[in-house]
């Protein structure tokens, strides 16, 4: 019996509201729902492969222990978690809580008890050593936003806004940031209808930056230099917002000392832009009524990410494009909390210097968190504190982690390594054990995730208070054993004796001053549904109330404007922290234009049909290309005497990786496209065809990192590209 059931698609942080159709206990077909009030029936390829991602032939249906001569052999979970709970109660005592990491990948996000009860046990062995992608990702967010001060009402609404500024994202591919990610294609189509004026930088004609008003399309790594112009004219022509920067703002003078060598011809040169578009790019976006400049993965990877974080708020700022007393609030909220949004400053925050100190590089706790680009070598480096056992939740460090030769060594030297992935990663292959997890529809999900990065940046969240539950829709395959990924550190938690409390950043207790404390019943185990419920304590609107909309729902906006400032605020945003202008003046003494032995540059991007490593072994997502191809401008292939198909050796001051290589010309001249998390351990390079190839390998640690996040180049990384001369096994 063919039965239509609604769900959130989880493949990606977007949270697409979507019909499942379910057969004989299956799901046979997934496509978005029409009946969704803010997807409007969106789906993509990828979610509309759910069916063969949870029936994927490949797909752990058992979790796996890893023998003495490297095999793995299937385990029974709970045997899994015995033994799992003895090695780590032994290197525990012998070596003491820090020797023991965590590191929450991907697929912590979408699963909304996974990170809460992970960080939990976490807790409960005293250890603080837990890391997140999002160091290898923007820390620059974060970092910036500390250090800067973030407006109490956030940014403008994309839909309300007649000017937006999008450098190095695309998110109508990447469904991240810069527009809201319900339906992206939607909101862009009728933001031009209205008259919006997009500004896009990026190196490349991105999907997004052709439906731009204003596109440059720049030297990468040169965001900082552009910005800084930017500002110098629209202080020199005095189109600044004298009101509110006397209001709420300090340092203006001294940013216009910092931003006075960035001419803009001067930057048009650097960045080889046309100065008038660089010139009109500013007006547009000083003249906007409302406005807001955003970044996204690109320039921070390029290695001044704090940096174009800090001047884009900056910009935001010096324009006065900030939402204001009486103007709507941009998310109301659902699943979060009453929030009340106020025309004034949060006082800015130190970006880093708290918390655990790494032992290597200087390195600290961050706004972003523990750098993860440090996490190898705290398992390398020998001596009091180093790290032996790393627990690996939905993330795939030998696939996403830059430098992956180092990568690949910490990973082999630890004592325990566990993953809990659905596949057989080139990370799960390298670990102790792999514990088997249910996927998306095997469990209940709700939209609090995707409503929660209202916080991390501008067109993030839902832009109206709308949520969604989706209860589990199907069993797992017959005869699996499988767990929840919260159950895994649940269960752990009561072989180890200890008890778990979940911190609920909903809540507040005002008598302890700090967010309310639930201690879990350790003896009898909650269903994930009674941990929703915990979870979402003081949300807005009651998770029962979203439960009855199985569409989901916009719910009343409760009429929410920002407020007007608090009448004891004395808080300003900081435009000229000393770190950040600091770091501006380096960029003004870089030699620029000259020789340089790795002419190249290599630079992110997303692909539509995978999303970091998933999605590559679904057949019918990879149709085109099993590979990454390095998307190369023809001119360029021309000169070196390659044509689309060809392999080359591409090599960076670290490493060097093959590509097949693929004339585009929306690449900027002296690129490389490429993009990241595909291929495997060297030992599968030949597989290239099959595989694609690591990006992550081209990247050094140790060299050009940001020295507060830790993150290395990852994009605008200099190369070599020349063909390849020797034999491909197939
Ligand atoms: N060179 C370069 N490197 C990059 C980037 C780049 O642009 N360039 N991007 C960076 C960014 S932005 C990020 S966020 C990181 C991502 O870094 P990671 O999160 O470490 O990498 P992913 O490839 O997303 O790993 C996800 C893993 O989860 C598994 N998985 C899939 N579904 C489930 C599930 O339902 N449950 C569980 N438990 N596991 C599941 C997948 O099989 C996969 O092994 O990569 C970073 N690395
Ligand atoms: N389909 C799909 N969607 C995804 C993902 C995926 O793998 N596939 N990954 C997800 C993840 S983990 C994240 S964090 C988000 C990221 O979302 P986005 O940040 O939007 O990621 P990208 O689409 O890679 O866009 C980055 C852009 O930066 C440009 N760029 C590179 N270097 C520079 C530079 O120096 N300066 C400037 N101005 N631009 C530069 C690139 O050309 C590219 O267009 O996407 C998420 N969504
Ligand atoms: S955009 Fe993301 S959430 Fe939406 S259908 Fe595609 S994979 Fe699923
Ligand atoms: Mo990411």
């Amino acid at each position: 019996m063919l039965e239509r059931h609604t769900s959130i698609c989880r493949f990606c942080h977007a949270h697409c509201g979507i019909v499942v159709e379910v057969e004989d206990g299956r799901a046979v077909k997934v496509f978005g729902d029409k009946d969704n009030p803010v997807y409007h029936g969106f789906s993509c390829a990828k979610g509309r492969a759910l069916p063969e991602q949870h029936r994927h032939p490949e797909r752990l249906l058992h979790s796996l222990a890893r023998t003495a001569d490297g095999r793995h052999e299937p385990i029974a979970s709970a045997r899994a978690l015995d033994e799992v709970a003895d090695k780590l109660g032994e290197i525990l005592e012998r070596h003491g809580p820090r020797s023991v990491a965590l590191y929450l990948g991907t697929y912590s996000f979408p699963y909304a008890a996974s990170a809460p009860l992970a960080t939990s046990w976490m807790k409960a062995i005293g250890s603080r050593m837990v890391f997140t992608s999002a160091t290898i990702d923007q820390p620059g967010k974060p970092i910036a936003s500390a250090l800067h001060g973030r407006w109490s009402a956030g940014g403008y609404r994309f839909d309300d806004a007649d000017v937006w500024m999008i450098v190095g994202a695309n998110p109508v591919v990447a469904m991240s940031n810069g527009i809201p990610n319900s339906n992206p294609a939607r909101h862009l189509h009728k933001a031009r209808q209205r008259g919006l004026k997009l500004i896009v930088i990026d190196p490349r004609v991105t999907e997004v930056a052709r439906a731009a008003h204003i596109h440059l399309q720049p030297r990468p790594g040169e965001d900082p230099t552009l910005l800084a112009a930017m500002l110098h004219w629209i202080m020199r022509e005095s189109r600044h917002d004298a009101e509110f920067l006397a209001e709420n703002v300090v340092g203006f003078e001294e940013l216009r000392r910092a931003v006075a060598p960035f001419t803009p011809e001067y930057a048009a040169r650097r960045a080889d832009v046309p100065v008038e578009k660089l010139i009109e790019a500013a007006r547009t976006f000083a003249e906007a009524g409302r406005a807001c400049g955003t970044a996204g993965t690109g320039p921070n990877m390029a290695g001044r990410g704090n940096l174009t974080e800090y001047l884009l708020l900056t910009l935001n700022s010096v324009c006065g494009h900030w939402p204001r007393a009486g103007e709507p609030f941009s998310n109301p909220f659902a699943f979060l909390p009453p929030y009340t949004a106020r025309a004034q400053a949060d006082a800015p925050q130190p970006g880093w210097g708290f918390g655990e100190k790494l032992r290597v590089r200087g390195l600290t706790d961050s706004a972003a968190g523990l750098p993860t680009a440090a996490l190898a070598d705290e398992i390398l480096q020998e001596g009091e504190g180093q790290v032996r056992a790393l627990i690996n939740l939905g993330g795939n460090p030998m696939a996403a982690w830059p430098d992956q030769l180092k990568t690949q060594e910490a990973m082999r030297s630890l004592e325990l390594l566990v993953s809990l992935d659905i596949k057989l990663s080139a990370t799960a292959r390298v670990s102790d054990y792999v514990i088997a997890p249910k996927l998306s529809l095997e469990v209940p999900g709700l939209s609090l995730p995707n409503e929660s990065l209202w916080f991390y940046g501008f067109g993030l969240g839902y832009p109206v208070p709308y949520a969604q539950y989706a209860p589990a829709l199907v069993d797992p395959p017959e005869g699996a054993d499988l767990i929840e990924d919260w159950e895994f550190f649940y269960e752990l938690a009561q072989r180890m004796g200890l008890a778990l409390e979940l911190r609920l950043t909903n809540t507040w207790d005002p008598q302890a001053g700090r967010p309310e404390v639930v201690k879990l019943d350790m003896v009898s185990k909650p269903t994930t549904d009674e941990l929703f419920d915990v979870l979402t304590r003081g949300s807005r609107i009651p998770l029962a109330e979203i439960k009855r909309h199985p569409h989901g729902k916009v719910f009343d906006d409760g009429g929410a404007v920002v407020e007007p400032k608090a009448s004891d605020c004395e808080h300003r945003l900081d435009v000229a922290n000393a770190f950040m202008l600091a770091e501006l003046d380096a960029v003004g003494r870089e030699p620029v234009g000259e020789e340089d032995p790795f002419p190249f540059r290599m630079i992110s991007r997303r692909l539509p049909d995978v999303y970091n490593s998933s999605g590559r072994d679904i057949p019918k997502l990879v149709r085109r290309h099993r590979y990454n191809p390095a998307f190369m401008n023809p001119g360029d292939l021309q000169q070196l005497g390659l044509a689309t198909g060809d392999v080359v050796k591409i090599t960076s001051e670290r490493a060097s990786i093959l590509g097949v290589v693929e004339a585009a010309s929306d690449v900027r001249p002296g690129c490389l496209s490429m993009s990241h998390s595909f291929g495997d351990a060297p030992e599968y390079d030949a597989a290239l065809r099959k595989i694609g190839s690591n990006t992550g390998r081209l990247s050094s640690v140790e060299r050009d990192y940001d020295p507060y996040s830790g993150i290395p180049r990852m994009s605008n990384i200099p190369v070599q590209v020349r063909r390849f001369e020797g034999q491909l096994a197939n």
